[in-house]
């Protein structure tokens, strides 16, 4: 198994790959997530993990690499705390556990601002379940449209130096 609580320093590991990826998740799917502390790059800490749209369950933490294989067995099932934020221990792992029964687009990132404007943020998007119980609220009816919005912009932003709008924002 990989070593992800080494304190490596190989420069190959400073820059990470930039990327706009998200996470899909089914109306009410079950999800556990194991985030992995790690040394690399001398950068162990602690990391209070913070989940917008949802509670969790703090099922499991320990030290060192998280093991797909015993790890599990030692999981608090019977009364784990259920929170929105918990801190993933230096040198160690945390596993949490929720159900995706709130449909939306959810932010999810360590709540050291830092760490955050690193890369440690993705997004989660429960989609609809199949009633209208279970899924997003429509917008509002007063709640302005996008095109009207940016009409309104265009028509701002294309003024000539004479006064004159610039029909061309269409
Ligand atoms: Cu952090």
């Amino acid at each position: 198994m990989y070593n992800f609580t080494d304190d490596t320093e190989d420069p190959d590991l400073i820059m990470t790959d930039q990327g706009t990826r998200v996470k899909g998740l089914n109306y009410n799917e079950s999800v556990e997530i194991v985030f992995q502390g790690t040394g690399l790059l001398n950068g162990a800490g602690l990391h209070p993990m913070h989940m917008h749209g949802y509670s969790f369950y703090a099922v499991g933490m320990g030290e060192g690499n998280f093991d797909n294989e015993t790890d599990p067995l030692k999981y608090n099932l019977v009364d784990p705390p259920k929170v929105n934020t918990f801190i993933v221990p230096k040198y160690g792992w945390l596993a949490i556990r929720f159900v995706a029964n709130n449909p939306g687009v959810w932010f999810w990132h360590c709540h050291f601002d830092r760490h955050l404007t690193w890369g440690m943020e993705t997004v989660f998007i429960v989609k609809n379940g199949n009633t209208e119980e279970t899924s997003i609220l429509p917008p509002p009816p007063n709640m302005p449209t996008c095109m009207a919005n940016s009409r309104e912009i265009s028509i701002k932003e294309s003024k000539n130096d004479d006064g004159d709008e610039d029909q061309n924002y269409l």
